[in-house]
């Protein structure tokens, strides 16, 4: 594992730890990343752990509790430090639906972005069949990782399960997606082609993107260019937009072989396709040992917050929604004259913190 890499990669929880894991696993070698849980069980593996509120929960996890996950990492967050040297990007893997995935992830944003470190955060929604509780669990925390987190990725578990009746097939579904977009952060940085895009450019452009949807698809074949787009295009997973898309990252992976004509076929098939407002950013991987004559396209879209998009009619890119931050916020300055206070928790939701900023409710007076 590169210990110098300038991006980390974090699993938080059981579910993340496990997906975090097999991110790493299809990367291969290379991939800076550690595994944290409340959970010792998840540290067994001989990976780099960080046990979260061992004193508190003895390693036994949180046992769906979102406010016992969150107190937990609140207790240990520290302990993060010795393993964030030199990380100028760090991206978070977690699965939504139990109280550490939840509650911990939280808090582990939060302190890294007080401690100067975007976040990309990759998270699983449960499963229809996981019932009520886990669902409010995800609902509740959703909006409050969006508003500490640089760029946040939600991943319905049921869309990847699609046509997979076998429980271990869907996981590993889930595992491969998430991988295809993690994985992207480091081959573009890593095995950069013909347009490159560095750690820099890239804290750049997620540093206030919002919310995002990727797809990943690969390709052989004489219109391997078009037939990517036009698989990304019809693609569930960059379907349903809530807003208007605000960044386009598109990450095209390949071989020796990959022609300028079909980098022009990709940019302008996507940019064609998901409007005309928006940054649009391109860059390719050589990975000739992976791709060797086939194509794999990443389209990340990423939408601005309703406020961002009006501003956006007015000819002002302004990026996403603005966070409130200050003593009521939910920003890096922490919870202000409360912030030695142990917040007060109901279904997941910080009720010291106004319903407006929770819900994320615009109020443009
Ligand atoms: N990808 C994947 N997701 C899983 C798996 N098992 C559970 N999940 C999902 O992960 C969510 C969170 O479950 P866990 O990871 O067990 O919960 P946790 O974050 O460890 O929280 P606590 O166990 O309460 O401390 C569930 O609601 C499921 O949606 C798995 O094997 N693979
Ligand atoms: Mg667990």
């Amino acid at each position: 594992m590169s210990e110098s890499s300038p991006m980390l990669l974090i699993g938080v929880g059981t579910a993340g730890s496990m997906m975090a894991r097999g991110v790493s696993r299809a990367f291969g070698e290379g991939l800076r990343y550690i595994l944290s849980d409340t959970d010792a069980a998840s540290g067994s593996g001989g990976d780099t752990f960080v046990l979260i509120g061992g004193d508190r929960l003895s390693g036994r996890g949180a046992g769906g509790d979102i406010v016992a996950g969150r107190l937990a990492a609140e207790d240990s967050v520290k302990s993060f430090d010795e393993h964030i040297e030199g990380v100028r990007l760090a991206v978070v893997v977690t699965a939504l639906g139990g109280g550490t995935g939840g509650g911990a992830t939280l808090e582990i944003v939060k302190h890294l972005s007080e401690r100067g470190i975007p976040s990309v955060v990759f998270a699983t929604t449960p499963f229809s069949f996981e019932g009520e509780d886990r669902h409010r669990n995800a609902r509740g925390i959703m909006a409050m990782i969006e508003d500490v987190a640089n760029s946040t990725f939600f991943i319905q578990l049921d869309k990847l399960i699609a046509g997979a009746d076998v429980m271990d097939e869907a996981m590993r579904r889930a595992v491969d997606t998430v991988a295809s977009g993690v994985t992207l952060f480091w081959r573009l940085v890593e095995k950069p082609g013909y347009i490159r895009l560095d750690t820099e450019r890239l804290r750049h452009i997620l540093a206030d993107s919002g919310r995002g949807r990727f797809a990943a698809v690969t390709v052989q074949g004489p219109n391997r260019a078009a037939d990517a787009v036009d698989m990304l295009i019809r693609s569930e997973m960059l379907a349903a937009a809530s807003g208007p898309v605000n960044t386009i990252l598109c990450g095209v992976l390949a071989g020796e072989d990959l022609r300028l004509s079909e980098i022009s076929v990709i940019a302008d098939g996507l940019r064609g396709a998901f409007g005309e407002r928006h940054a649009f950013e391109l860059a390719t991987v050589n990975d000739e040992a992976t791709f060797c004559g086939r194509l794999s396209v990443v389209a990340m879209l990423f939408e601005s917050g309703k406020k961002a998009g009006a501003e956006n009619l007015g000819g002002v890119m302004s990026g996403r929604r603005k966070k409130p931050k200050g003593p009521l916020g939910t920003g890096p300055t922490g919870r202000g004259r409360f912030k030695n206070a142990e917040p007060t928790i109901w279904n997941g939701e910080d009720l010291d913190i106004p319903t407006f900023i929770r819900r994320s409710i615009n109020l443009d007076f």
